[in-house]
Formats: C-alpha cells, sequence, structure tokens
C-alpha cells in the first residue's frame, strides 16, 4: 500500500499547475473543476497543507460578485477540451468574475464540507486559513438559496446535467425526450483521449450545448434559467451535499464564535431543506431518494448512486436509513459486483461500460462509506471502502470502473481517464481513515 500511496501522490504531482490547482486528468480535462478540487484537497490534506489551501483558494478567487461558484475555471488556455471558454462565454452575467473566464454554470457545493474536514485533518494550524474563507462559501450557499430556490421549500435547482456532476446519467434521458436541439456541428475533444464506448453520444452533446445556448441567451440569468431552461431538476445529491456542507458551515461559525445571523441562516435552511427532501425526493416503492423533474412536476423513478448520498447529509431517520441500506445492497450489491454502481444496474438502461450509466465512482463511493459510517452501517462502509481501494489497487487510478467483478469484455475493469487526481486523492483519504 506504501507503494500505492507514493504513486497516488505522483498523480496528484502530475496534475498539479503552476498557478496553484490540479487538473482532473491530463489531455481530457485540463482545468479547474469545482467538486474536483475540493476532493483533490482533501487529498493533499494528509501531506502537504500548502497544496491543500491552494486548491481552494484557486477555486475561490473564481468567484463571482453574486457569489456563486462556476464549475469550471479557466485560469489557462487549451485546445485539448470542448466546450472551452469562448463557448461558454462567462462575461455574459453582469456580476461573472472580472479575473477568470469560466463556465456559466456550476457543480455540488462540496466547498462546506471540505473546509471542515481539512480542519479535521490537519488541526488548528488550519483556523486561519478556514477564517479567511469561510464567508465566501457561506455566500456561495446564500447564492444558491436566494436564486435557485424557486418553490421556497430550501431545495435548489440544476439547469444542466454537468451541474449534477452525473453527466450522461440516464435519469436524464426522458428529459432529453422533451428536447429537440439542432444538430451542432463541433469538434469533440474527449473522445480523442477516451474510447468513444465509455463516454456520452454526439447527440448528448447537442442537448448539453443546447441548453447552454439558451441560458447563454439570457445572460445566465437565475431567474429568466428557471423560467426557461428545458432541464430544471432538483437533484438529490447536489442537495444533500449543500446540506452536508451547511452543517459544516453551522459547526465551523460555532467555533469561531460571534456569527449568529449567519448561524441562524444557515439552521433555519437546513430545517427547511432536510424537510423537503424526505417530503419530496423520497420514492416509497424504489425505497431510495431520487430526482425531480420541475418541468413535469415530477419525481424520475429511477434509482442510482445519487440516491443514496442522502445519507452523506444525514437527511433520512434511523428506518429510512435502513430501507436506503437495502435497497442499496439488493440492487446494487451482491458476490459478483463492486460497490456502488452509478445507476440501478437491474435497469434496462444500467451500461457497466459507459461514464455515468453504471461505472463505479470513487468520489461517489467516498460519501455513501461516509454516509453509510454515520448511521453505523459499519459492514456496508467497509465493503464500499475496500471495493474502492481494491478496484484502483488492481486496476490503476482511473477516472470510473465496471461494477463487474467477473467483467468478460476485458482485462482492465479502469475506464475514462488514467491519472485522474479524485481517485487518487480520496485513495489517500480513505486508507488513512482504515488506520484511524
Ligand atoms: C464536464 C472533471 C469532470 C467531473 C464530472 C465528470 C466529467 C466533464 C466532461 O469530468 O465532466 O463537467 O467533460 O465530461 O462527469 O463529474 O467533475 O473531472
Amino acid at each position: 500500500m506504501e507503494e500505492l500511496i507514493d504513486r497516488a501522490k505522483q498523480v496528484l504531482e502530475n496534475n498539479f499547475q503552476d498557478r496553484g490547482f490540479t487538473i482532473p486528468s491530463k489531455g481530457l480535462y485540463p482545468f479547474q473543476w469545482k467538486w474536483d478540487s475540493g476532493f483533490i484537497a482533501l487529498g493533499y490534506a494528509h501531506y502537504d497543507v500548502k497544496k491543500a489551501k491552494k486548491e481552494i483558494q484557486t477555486l475561490l478567487d473564481a468567484q463571482w460578485d453574486n457569489g456563486f461558484i462556476p464549475h469550471i475555471v479557466f485560469h489557462n488556455d487549451s485546445d485539448t477540451y470542448f466546450p472551452g471558454p469562448d463557448f461558454h462565454l462567462s462575461h455574459l452575467h453582469p456580476q461573472s468574475s472580472k479575473k477568470f473566464r469560466s463556465t456559466g454554470m456550476t457543480q455540488p457545493p462540496v466547498t462546506g464540507f471540505v473546509l471542515e474536514l481539512m480542519h479535521e485533518i490537519v488541526g488548528d494550524e488550519m483556523l486561519d486559513f478556514v477564517k479567511k474563507y469561510i464567508d465566501k462559501i457561506y455566500d456561495n450557499h446564500v447564492y444558491f438559496y436566494e436564486n435557485r430556490d424557486v418553490n421556497q421549500d430550501g431545495l435548489v435547482y440544476i439547469y444542466h446535467n454537468w451541474e449534477s456532476g452525473t453527466d450522461n446519467s440516464p435519469i436524464w434521458d426522458d428529459i432529453w425526450e422533451t428536447m429537440n436541439p439542432p444538430e451542432y456541428t463541433f469538434e469533440r475533444r474527449d473522445t480523442t483521449h477516451v474510447d468513444p464506448a465509455q463516454r456520452p453520444s454526439k447527440r448528448e452533446y447537442d442537448h448539453y450545448l443546447h441548453i447552454i445556448e439558451i441560458a447563454k441567451a439570457h445572460n445566465y440569468d437565475d431567474a429568466k434559467i428557471a423560467a426557461h431552461s428545458p432541464f430544471l431538476v432538483l437533484d438529490p445529491l447536489f442537495n444533500a451535499i449543500l446540506i452536508r456542507s451547511n452543517e459544516s458551515l453551522i459547526r465551523l461559525y460555532e467555533l469561531l464564535g460571534n456569527n449568529e445571523d449567519k448561524i441562524k441562516y444557515l439552521k433555519e435552511k437546513q430545517e427547511k431543506s432536510i424537510q423537503s427532501m424526505n417530503a419530496k425526493l423520497f420514492n416509497e416503492s424504489l425505497g431510495a431518494y431520487v430526482h425531480y423533474d420541475l418541468r413535469n412536476n415530477a419525481q424520475i423513478p429511477y434509482v442510482c448512486s445519487s440516491s443514496f448520498a442522502p445519507l452523506f447529509g444525514g437527511i433520512p431517520d434511523a428506518s429510512r436509513a435502513e430501507v436506503l441500506k437495502n435497497t442499496m445492497q439488493l440492487k446494487f450489491g451482491g458476490d459478483n459486483k463492486y460497490l456502488c454502481a452509478s445507476f440501478d444496474p437491474t435497469n434496462d438502461r444500467f451500461n457497466p461500460r459507459k461514464y455515468w450509466r453504471g461505472p463505479v465512482w470513487i468520489n461517489m463511493n467516498w460519501m455513501i462509506y461516509h454516509g453509510l459510517l454515520r448511521y453505523n452501517f459499519h459492514e456496508m462502509a467497509e465493503q464500499i471502502r475496500k471495493d474502492s481501494l481494491e478496484l484502483i489497487s488492481k486496476f490503476g487510478f482511473y477516472e470510473y470502473f465496471d461494477c463487474r467483478k467477473d467483467n468478460p469484455d476485458t482485462e482492465n475493469s479502469g475506464y475514462g481517464g488514467n491519472n485522474f487526481s479524485w481517485s487518487a486523492a480520496l485513495f489517500i483519504d480513505m486508507l488513512s481513515s482504515a488506520k484511524n
């Protein structure tokens, strides 16, 4: 394992950029991504505090005046990725960063819980950093609640599948059916780095680009997006992460003292968010949390790895948590599968090789692991941690992995980008949590 830890550090080292941030994977993802940076900082926190801080700082440097933190920050130019800054045109929004070009969409708000865990890993040496940056993260949460909580029920919307982080999940298939975007002409770059069988299709990209064109036509205005975007979803993963990060901000503000107003605001939102999550996003017959389509005013009735993220946010009560664990065991578990597939392996839409349509992702496993621990499901937590470490040890620091233990297609079940930063960073974190 020591040798693998060194290799994990090497992956991060090689992906680290002079400007102080870490790319997810060479060639395939040449910029800074929001939720990647959070997971990457957790890895660094175990052995290079300076880099851990820098990772978060470079991300927050690109925050907009309205508190928004973009999903990609284009610190540098690169022609290995599409769509880049010239497509996204973040300057269309009047409050966008004047210093950095970025996308006009966001990603799951991990920075709150990351800040708390960095403090936990490093100790009080982190307090000055926490003090300096916590308000920026708080502003990001206020941004969500004031601009994206359309029903005022504590649940915030995403307007693009790239905001979910689970980009081509079968969850979105029914939404694509409601749209008929033009056939755009563009040059894909991802499929020059990765086998196209493991990536989204051209037609899926047409949908992705079309939603951005609509948002751009409204200068990325949140209210107009809420009114006009064909994609408007309440995502259990995104909201569970917001809730988990609220909790961290509350605890950190309590530790710092003198922040009563902010604590009060967060606690009020927290209570409402948890209530609504349980009332609106739980599907009794599936025994899992599901997505909710705001355009259609209906749940999207499929189980995927995001369905278990509420455990990480402490959202279900004990008996509902038990139901969730059993659903995971029944549909995603068993002797011939690694936990946890990104989409229900018993469903027709499951594809074990394609991006978010089935493969195992290490960041999801890391959140589910902590969620299971939170509810004292020690055996299953240990299973998911072991599976994650085994997948990496056997196949390498890949972006995603086949969940089939007896994969007939290939000897290497590692897919997507290799030397992928969050797989390396969370490998380091999961190994160290075993020692604790
Ligand atoms: C679009 C960087 C990102 C991750 C996402 C993952 C993938 C991008 C892409 O890579 O998405 O954001 O081009 O496919 O799905 O979760 O943050 O690693």
